[in-house]
Protein backbone atom coordinates (compact mmCIF):
# COMPACT_ATOMS: atom_id res chain seq x y z
CA UNK A 1 0.00 0.00 0.00
CA UNK A 2 1.59 3.51 -0.79
CA UNK A 3 2.38 5.30 2.06
CA UNK A 4 -0.58 8.32 3.39
CA UNK A 5 0.41 11.94 4.01
CA UNK A 6 -0.49 14.62 5.74
CA UNK A 7 0.33 18.22 5.83
CA UNK A 8 -0.18 20.42 8.83
CA UNK A 9 -0.08 24.13 8.33
CA UNK A 10 -1.62 23.40 4.75
CA UNK A 11 -2.80 26.94 4.36
CA UNK A 12 -0.13 29.03 5.51
CA UNK A 13 3.15 30.51 3.86
CA UNK A 14 4.74 27.36 3.71
CA UNK A 15 1.88 24.76 3.47
CA UNK A 16 0.83 27.03 0.40
CA UNK A 17 4.72 26.28 -0.95
CA UNK A 18 4.17 22.74 -0.24
CA UNK A 19 1.20 22.51 -2.46
CA UNK A 20 3.35 23.94 -5.71
CA UNK A 21 5.62 21.29 -4.88
CA UNK A 22 3.15 18.47 -4.85
CA UNK A 23 1.75 20.20 -8.05
CA UNK A 24 4.77 20.28 -9.67
CA UNK A 25 6.61 16.92 -8.88
CA UNK A 26 5.49 14.40 -11.97
CA UNK A 27 4.77 11.93 -9.86
CA UNK A 28 3.82 11.37 -6.12
CA UNK A 29 4.77 7.89 -3.46
CA UNK A 30 1.69 9.01 -1.51
CA UNK A 31 -1.83 6.79 -1.31
CA UNK A 32 -3.95 9.99 0.27
CA UNK A 33 -2.84 13.38 1.00
CA UNK A 34 -4.84 15.02 3.92
CA UNK A 35 -4.69 18.60 4.64
CA UNK A 36 -4.85 19.79 8.00
CA UNK A 37 -4.77 23.38 9.56
CA UNK A 38 -6.56 25.20 12.66
CA UNK A 39 -10.19 25.37 13.10
CA UNK A 40 -10.14 28.82 11.77
CA UNK A 41 -9.12 27.50 8.34
CA UNK A 42 -10.73 24.04 8.43
CA UNK A 43 -13.19 23.14 6.19
CA UNK A 44 -11.38 24.91 3.42
CA UNK A 45 -11.11 23.10 -0.12
CA UNK A 46 -7.88 23.35 -1.70
CA UNK A 47 -6.67 21.88 -4.61
CA UNK A 48 -3.96 19.17 -4.76
CA UNK A 49 -2.77 17.48 -7.49
CA UNK A 50 -6.05 18.41 -9.59
CA UNK A 51 -8.22 17.37 -6.54
CA UNK A 52 -9.92 18.84 -4.72
CA UNK A 53 -8.92 18.40 -0.58
CA UNK A 54 -11.05 19.74 2.11
CA UNK A 55 -8.83 21.07 5.04
CA UNK A 56 -9.18 19.09 8.06
CA UNK A 57 -9.28 20.97 11.83
CA UNK A 58 -6.03 19.90 13.95
CA UNK A 59 -7.06 16.58 15.82
CA UNK A 60 -5.52 13.27 17.30
CA UNK A 61 -7.64 11.54 14.96
CA UNK A 62 -6.77 13.18 11.92
CA UNK A 63 -3.16 10.79 12.41
CA UNK A 64 -4.94 7.62 12.40
CA UNK A 65 -3.60 5.44 9.13
CA UNK A 66 -0.91 8.42 8.35
CA UNK A 67 2.92 7.18 7.72
CA UNK A 68 3.73 10.85 7.35
CA UNK A 69 3.04 14.19 8.72
CA UNK A 70 4.46 17.25 7.56
CA UNK A 71 4.73 20.16 10.22
CA UNK A 72 4.25 23.59 8.98
CA UNK A 73 3.46 25.38 11.88
CA UNK A 74 4.57 27.60 14.90
CA UNK A 75 7.20 25.84 17.18
CA UNK A 76 4.63 25.51 19.86
CA UNK A 77 2.08 24.06 17.73
CA UNK A 78 4.64 21.59 16.87
CA UNK A 79 5.91 20.40 20.51
CA UNK A 80 2.24 19.83 21.47
CA UNK A 81 1.31 18.02 17.79
CA UNK A 82 4.60 16.20 16.49
CA UNK A 83 4.54 13.98 19.56
CA UNK A 84 0.62 12.98 19.18
CA UNK A 85 1.21 12.47 15.27
CA UNK A 86 4.55 9.53 16.00
CA UNK A 87 2.32 8.36 19.10
CA UNK A 88 -0.52 7.87 16.39
CA UNK A 89 1.96 5.76 14.38
CA UNK A 90 2.78 8.66 11.68
CA UNK A 91 6.38 9.66 11.46
CA UNK A 92 6.31 13.68 12.04
CA UNK A 93 8.44 15.75 9.16
CA UNK A 94 8.65 18.78 11.68
CA UNK A 95 9.51 22.31 10.26
CA UNK A 96 9.59 24.65 13.71
CA UNK A 97 12.28 25.07 15.95
CA UNK A 98 10.52 22.62 18.43
CA UNK A 99 12.92 19.68 17.99
CA UNK A 100 15.77 20.56 16.06
CA UNK A 101 18.43 20.18 19.01
CA UNK A 102 16.86 17.63 20.49
CA UNK A 103 19.52 14.74 20.48
CA UNK A 104 16.86 12.41 19.78
CA UNK A 105 15.74 13.93 16.83
CA UNK A 106 17.90 13.91 13.00
CA UNK A 107 18.15 17.66 11.82
CA UNK A 108 17.75 16.84 8.11
CA UNK A 109 19.26 17.96 4.71
CA UNK A 110 19.12 14.98 2.50
CA UNK A 111 21.85 16.42 -0.05
CA UNK A 112 24.15 15.94 3.67
CA UNK A 113 22.95 13.70 5.86
CA UNK A 114 20.16 11.49 4.55
CA UNK A 115 20.95 8.95 6.19
CA UNK A 116 20.09 10.19 9.33
CA UNK A 117 15.75 9.83 8.64
CA UNK A 118 16.10 6.13 10.14
CA UNK A 119 17.62 7.28 13.52
CA UNK A 120 14.35 8.54 14.61
CA UNK A 121 13.71 7.39 18.47
CA UNK A 122 10.97 9.54 18.96
CA UNK A 123 9.05 9.16 15.25
CA UNK A 124 10.14 12.76 14.49
CA UNK A 125 12.34 14.40 12.25
CA UNK A 126 13.24 18.40 12.14
CA UNK A 127 13.92 20.69 9.18
CA UNK A 128 16.70 23.36 9.91
CA UNK A 129 15.85 26.96 9.39
CA UNK A 130 15.60 28.42 6.47
CA UNK A 131 18.42 30.71 6.58
CA UNK A 132 20.76 27.69 7.80
CA UNK A 133 19.27 25.18 4.86
CA UNK A 134 20.17 27.93 2.53
CA UNK A 135 23.91 27.43 2.55
CA UNK A 136 23.62 23.96 3.84
CA UNK A 137 23.87 21.93 0.57
CA UNK A 138 26.76 24.00 -0.01
CA UNK A 139 28.48 23.80 3.11
CA UNK A 140 28.04 20.00 2.94
CA UNK A 141 29.57 19.46 -0.49
CA UNK A 142 32.36 21.29 0.46
CA UNK A 143 33.01 20.59 3.55
CA UNK A 144 33.43 16.40 2.07
CA UNK A 145 36.35 17.68 -0.01
CA UNK A 146 37.94 20.58 2.35
CA UNK A 147 37.10 19.82 5.81
CA UNK A 148 34.90 22.78 6.90
CA UNK A 149 36.60 24.34 10.04
CA UNK A 150 34.78 28.04 10.47
CA UNK A 151 31.86 30.20 9.07
CA UNK A 152 31.46 33.54 8.96
CA UNK A 153 27.92 34.19 8.01
CA UNK A 154 26.31 37.78 7.07
CA UNK A 155 22.60 36.71 6.37
CA UNK A 156 20.36 39.20 3.65
CA UNK A 157 16.81 37.55 5.00
CA UNK A 158 13.29 37.72 3.19
CA UNK A 159 10.03 39.11 4.45
CA UNK A 160 8.70 36.11 3.98
CA UNK A 161 10.62 34.18 6.60
CA UNK A 162 8.10 35.52 8.63
CA UNK A 163 5.31 34.03 6.93
CA UNK A 164 2.34 35.33 5.21
CA UNK A 165 2.24 38.50 7.72
CA UNK A 166 5.90 39.41 6.55
CA UNK A 167 5.05 39.37 3.01
CA UNK A 168 1.36 41.42 3.63
CA UNK A 169 3.46 43.85 5.96
CA UNK A 170 6.51 44.20 2.99
CA UNK A 171 3.73 45.19 0.71
CA UNK A 172 2.03 47.39 2.59
CA UNK A 173 4.94 49.60 3.09
CA UNK A 174 5.73 49.26 -0.43
CA UNK A 175 2.47 50.10 -1.93
CA UNK A 176 2.24 53.08 1.03
CA UNK A 177 5.68 54.54 -0.21
CA UNK A 178 5.00 54.47 -3.73
CA UNK A 179 4.89 58.27 -5.25
CA UNK A 180 5.55 59.23 -2.19
CA UNK A 181 9.28 59.57 -2.68
CA UNK A 182 10.45 62.54 -4.72
CA UNK A 183 11.69 65.77 -2.81
CA UNK A 184 11.86 63.37 0.13
CA UNK A 185 15.87 63.49 0.58
CA UNK A 186 15.41 62.22 4.34
CA UNK A 187 14.32 59.13 3.33
CA UNK A 188 12.05 59.40 6.43
CA UNK A 189 10.41 55.92 5.73
CA UNK A 190 8.87 55.42 9.21
CA UNK A 191 6.75 58.85 8.95
CA UNK A 192 5.68 58.34 5.16
CA UNK A 193 4.27 54.75 6.96
CA UNK A 194 2.73 56.36 10.21
CA UNK A 195 0.88 58.84 8.24
CA UNK A 196 -0.78 56.39 6.15
CA UNK A 197 -1.40 54.15 9.10
CA UNK A 198 1.15 51.46 8.01
CA UNK A 199 2.50 49.99 11.10
CA UNK A 200 6.48 50.59 12.20
CA UNK A 201 7.59 48.70 14.59
CA UNK A 202 6.76 45.28 16.56
CA UNK A 203 4.79 47.48 19.55
CA UNK A 204 2.47 48.71 16.29
CA UNK A 205 1.88 45.18 15.08
CA UNK A 206 4.57 44.68 12.37
CA UNK A 207 6.23 41.33 12.24
CA UNK A 208 9.26 43.31 11.77
CA UNK A 209 10.83 45.93 14.25
CA UNK A 210 11.52 48.60 11.83
CA UNK A 211 10.29 49.87 8.61
CA UNK A 212 11.03 47.35 6.24
CA UNK A 213 10.78 48.90 2.75
CA UNK A 214 14.19 50.99 1.65
CA UNK A 215 15.36 49.99 4.59
CA UNK A 216 17.82 47.11 6.27
CA UNK A 217 17.16 45.58 9.66
CA UNK A 218 20.09 43.91 11.44
CA UNK A 219 17.57 41.91 13.58
CA UNK A 220 15.64 38.37 12.94
CA UNK A 221 13.81 35.97 15.48
CA UNK A 222 13.89 36.88 19.37
CA UNK A 223 17.07 38.22 21.55
CA UNK A 224 19.26 35.67 23.35
CA UNK A 225 21.49 36.43 25.56
CA UNK A 226 24.50 39.20 25.44
CA UNK A 227 23.15 40.63 22.47
CA UNK A 228 22.23 37.98 20.11
CA UNK A 229 19.12 36.77 18.16
CA UNK A 230 17.46 33.21 18.23
CA UNK A 231 18.31 33.15 14.44
CA UNK A 232 22.18 33.59 14.73
CA UNK A 233 22.14 30.85 17.59
CA UNK A 234 20.20 28.61 15.26
CA UNK A 235 22.65 29.55 12.43
CA UNK A 236 25.89 28.32 14.84
CA UNK A 237 24.05 25.30 15.96
CA UNK A 238 21.53 23.68 13.50
CA UNK A 239 25.27 24.22 11.39
CA UNK A 240 27.07 22.01 13.67
CA UNK A 241 24.51 19.37 14.15
CA UNK A 242 23.64 18.98 10.08
CA UNK A 243 27.46 18.74 9.27
CA UNK A 244 27.90 16.64 11.94
CA UNK A 245 31.21 19.10 13.27
CA UNK A 246 30.30 19.79 16.94
CA UNK A 247 33.64 21.98 17.25
CA UNK A 248 32.71 24.12 14.20
CA UNK A 249 33.38 27.53 14.90
CA UNK A 250 30.28 29.69 13.65
CA UNK A 251 29.51 33.60 14.08
CA UNK A 252 26.71 34.57 12.17
CA UNK A 253 25.16 38.15 11.95
CA UNK A 254 21.44 38.25 10.79
CA UNK A 255 20.19 40.92 8.59
CA UNK A 256 16.26 41.32 7.41
CA UNK A 257 16.20 43.21 3.59
CA UNK A 258 13.22 44.37 1.33
CA UNK A 259 12.79 41.19 -0.42
CA UNK A 260 9.87 39.29 -0.46
CA UNK A 261 11.08 35.79 -1.03
CA UNK A 262 14.66 34.16 -0.87
CA UNK A 263 17.58 34.37 1.55
CA UNK A 264 21.26 35.53 0.96
CA UNK A 265 24.33 34.52 2.65
CA UNK A 266 27.41 36.11 2.48
CA UNK A 267 30.06 32.93 4.08
CA UNK A 268 33.66 33.60 4.71
CA UNK A 269 34.46 29.52 4.90
CA UNK A 270 37.34 28.28 6.52
CA UNK A 271 38.39 24.99 5.46
CA UNK A 272 41.46 22.20 6.68
CA UNK A 273 43.61 22.84 3.62
CA UNK A 274 43.96 24.84 0.56
CA UNK A 275 40.87 25.19 -1.64
CA UNK A 276 41.94 26.98 -5.19
CA UNK A 277 38.83 28.77 -6.75
CA UNK A 278 38.58 26.31 -9.24
CA UNK A 279 38.57 23.21 -7.24
CA UNK A 280 35.25 24.55 -5.41
CA UNK A 281 33.69 25.41 -8.58
CA UNK A 282 33.95 21.77 -10.09
CA UNK A 283 32.92 20.55 -6.23
CA UNK A 284 29.94 22.88 -6.38
CA UNK A 285 28.56 22.50 -10.34
CA UNK A 286 29.12 18.75 -9.59
CA UNK A 287 26.25 18.87 -6.91
CA UNK A 288 22.46 18.31 -8.51
CA UNK A 289 21.00 21.06 -6.25
CA UNK A 290 23.26 23.66 -6.64
CA UNK A 291 24.07 26.05 -9.55
CA UNK A 292 26.98 27.98 -10.16
CA UNK A 293 26.52 31.42 -11.51
CA UNK A 294 30.33 32.95 -11.13
CA UNK A 295 31.14 35.45 -13.73
CA UNK A 296 31.67 38.65 -12.37
CA UNK A 297 33.70 39.64 -16.11
CA UNK A 298 29.86 39.22 -17.22
CA UNK A 299 28.10 40.54 -14.98
CA UNK A 300 26.65 37.22 -13.04
CA UNK A 301 26.35 36.45 -9.97
CA UNK A 302 23.67 34.50 -7.56
CA UNK A 303 20.60 37.28 -6.57
CA UNK A 304 17.35 36.32 -5.01
CA UNK A 305 15.42 37.01 -8.11
CA UNK A 306 17.26 34.18 -9.77
CA UNK A 307 16.70 31.26 -7.19
CA UNK A 308 12.83 32.54 -5.99
CA UNK A 309 10.35 29.92 -7.19
CA UNK A 310 13.73 27.33 -8.04
CA UNK A 311 14.10 24.45 -6.42
CA UNK A 312 18.34 24.78 -6.12
CA UNK A 313 20.62 27.12 -4.42
CA UNK A 314 22.83 29.28 -6.39
CA UNK A 315 26.39 30.16 -5.79
CA UNK A 316 28.43 32.35 -6.75
CA UNK A 317 31.29 35.58 -6.25
CA UNK A 318 33.39 32.29 -4.98
CA UNK A 319 36.68 34.08 -3.98
CA UNK A 320 39.90 33.22 -2.27
CA UNK A 321 40.14 35.49 0.85
CA UNK A 322 43.43 37.57 0.27
CA UNK A 323 44.33 38.13 3.96
CA UNK A 324 43.06 34.52 5.32
CA UNK A 325 44.70 31.45 4.50
CA UNK A 326 42.37 27.69 3.08
CA UNK A 327 39.30 30.49 3.31
CA UNK A 328 36.98 30.84 0.55
CA UNK A 329 34.32 34.02 0.22
CA UNK A 330 31.30 33.13 -1.34
CA UNK A 331 27.44 34.93 -1.94
CA UNK A 332 24.73 32.06 -1.72
CA UNK A 333 20.63 32.37 -2.61
CA UNK A 334 18.04 30.11 -1.91
CA UNK A 335 14.31 30.51 -1.99
CA UNK A 336 13.50 30.29 1.82
CA UNK A 337 10.14 28.98 1.20
CA UNK A 338 11.09 25.69 -1.14
CA UNK A 339 14.41 24.64 -0.56
CA UNK A 340 14.84 26.76 2.96
CA UNK A 341 11.31 25.27 4.32
CA UNK A 342 8.70 23.33 1.89
CA UNK A 343 11.00 21.44 -0.46
CA UNK A 344 13.66 20.35 2.17
CA UNK A 345 10.61 18.96 4.37
CA UNK A 346 8.88 17.13 1.20
CA UNK A 347 12.30 16.05 0.67
CA UNK A 348 12.84 14.60 4.06
CA UNK A 349 9.76 13.11 3.21
CA UNK A 350 10.45 11.32 0.38
CA UNK A 351 13.31 10.06 1.73
CA UNK A 352 11.37 8.72 4.64
CA UNK A 353 9.07 7.00 2.08
CA UNK A 354 11.56 5.34 0.36
CA UNK A 355 13.08 3.75 2.79
CA UNK A 356 9.79 2.30 3.64
C1 LIG B 1 13.19 34.07 9.28
N1 LIG B 1 14.49 32.03 9.27
O1 LIG B 1 13.67 34.33 8.17
C2 LIG B 1 13.36 32.70 9.87
C3 LIG B 1 12.07 31.98 9.74
O2 LIG B 1 13.29 28.68 12.90
O3 LIG B 1 12.06 28.03 11.28
C4 LIG B 1 12.12 30.52 10.18
C5 LIG B 1 12.24 30.35 11.67
C6 LIG B 1 12.53 28.92 11.98
O4 LIG B 1 12.57 34.87 9.95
Amino acid sequence: DKPVLALVGATGAVGSTMIEIMDSRESVPWGEIRLVASARSAGKVLRVRGEDITVLELAPEVFDGVDIAMFDVPDEVSAEWAPIAASRGAVAVDNSGAFRMDPEVPLVVPEVNADKVTERPKGVIANPNCTTLSMMAAMGALHREFGLEALVVSSYQAASGAGQPGIDQLYAEIEALAGKGAGNVSGDVAKVLTDAGVPVGSEAGSPFPAPLALNVVPWAGSLKDDGWSSEELKVRNESRKILGIPELKVSATCVRVPVVTTHALAIHATFSRDVPVEAARKVLSAQPTIVVKDDPAAGEWPTPADAVGGDPTVVGRIRQSLDFPNTLELFVCGDNLRKGAALNTYEIAETVAAAG
